[in-house]
């Protein structure tokens, strides 16, 4: 079944793969087997071979045939699934952690030195442990290759999955939860990296990248591009789930505030207080509430990168 040079993607391929493999085995065992019975009796009792029917009246032992057979393969079933699931539930207390946010609709991971990425990267051969927070609504991180699917509950306290990545690769990586319009968005990838690879990646924080390179106006679209604004605003004045930001900088926008409906005009106090406390302002003809705040994610100096971006889109 597994050859033994093929190092699998992670720790939980093989547990998983044969619970799997065993239910399937049951499954397609009964499924040829009915098969062949009920073409059998077609053939053996019909009306030609068989005119009188014989009349069956209860049979003990046939209710105890089928009562405790079922019984013992729901058990087998049981059985290879409790060992392949056990581990998962149990982190190495080495692990390095991440933290995975989701909300709709992005990913995004937080490495132990306050690393940002949109792509997971990961070393080889080291456990890790991400916990998982979701910001608005359930959301659920599947990553096929490694056998791992756990869902992001909002509120949730430990919640969390671990695994070792075994080989070098990139892998796919998604939301596995209908978590709204855009949930097809919620489509990353995992990089599995040589340790010392890795090592260096980690070290080279994006901050300082950032401002060695790009302007103000470049980093704060990149922000943008990574955290995921793009799934509800659009630039070229294409209504998504938000308003476009076309034109943004220094319009005159509608806002309902409580029950008031007021115009504000679009600068800096604005659109920070837009990005940390959406539902405080909200744009007249959009929804309260899709738009959750982003204080915590976003710095003071990612807001005044985005800010410098958005006035840059006519
Ligand atoms: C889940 C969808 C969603 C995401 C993701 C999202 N927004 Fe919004 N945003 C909205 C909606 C809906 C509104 C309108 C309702 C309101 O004002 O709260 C809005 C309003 C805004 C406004 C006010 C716009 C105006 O025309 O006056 C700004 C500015 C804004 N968002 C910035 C951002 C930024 C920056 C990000 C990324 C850091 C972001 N949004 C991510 C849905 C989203
Ligand atoms: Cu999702």
């Amino acid at each position: 079944m597994y050859s033994p040079e093929v190092t699998q993607a992670s720790n939980f391929v093989q547990g998983v793969d044969t619970a799997f493999l065993v239910i399937l085995g049951i499954s397609f065992f009964f499924l040829i087997g009915l098969t062949a019975v009920m073409i059998y009796f077609i053939y053996r009792y019909n009306r030609k071979r068989n005119p009188v029917a014989t009349q069956i009246h209860g049979s003990t032992k046939l209710e105890i045939i089928w009562t405790v057979v079922p019984f013992i393969l729901t058990m087998v079933m049981f059985y290879y699934g409790w060992l392949g699931w056990k581990p998962m539930a149990k982190p190495p207390k080495d692990a390095m952690e991440v933290t995975v946010y989701g909300r709709m609709w992005n990913f995004s991971f937080e490495y132990e030195n306050g690393k940002r990425t949109d792509t997971l990267y990961l070393p080889k051969d080291k456990p890790v442990k991400l916990n998982l927070v979701a910001l608005d609504v359930l959301h659920s991180l599947y990553i096929p290759a490694f056998r791992v699917k756990q869902d992001m509950v909002p509120n949730k306290e430990n919640n969390f999955m671990w695994f070792v990545p075994q080989r070098v690769g990139t892998y796919e990586l998604y939301c596995a939860e209908y978590c709204g319009l855009q949930h097809s968005y919620m489509y990353s990838y995992v990089k599995v990296m040589e340790d010392s690879v890795f090592q260096s990646f980690i070290a080279d924080t994006t901050k300082v990248v950032a401002a060695d390179i790009d302007s103000p106006i470049a980093t704060g679209k990149r922000v943008m591009q990574n955290i995921g604004c793009f799934a509800c605003h659009s630039l070229d004045g294409t209504k998504l789930v938000g308003p476009s930001f076309k034109g943004i900088w220094g319009a005159e926008h509608t806002v309902v505030t409580g029950n008031e409906t007021r115009k504000v005009t679009v600068d800096e106090e604005y659109i920070k207080q837009s990005i940390f406390d959406p539902n405080a302002d909200v744009v007249e003809g959009f929804m309260k509430g899709l738009m959750v705040s982003y204080q915590g994610q976003l710095s003071e100096d990612d807001i005044a990168n985005i800010i410098e971006y958005l006035k840059t889109v006519q």
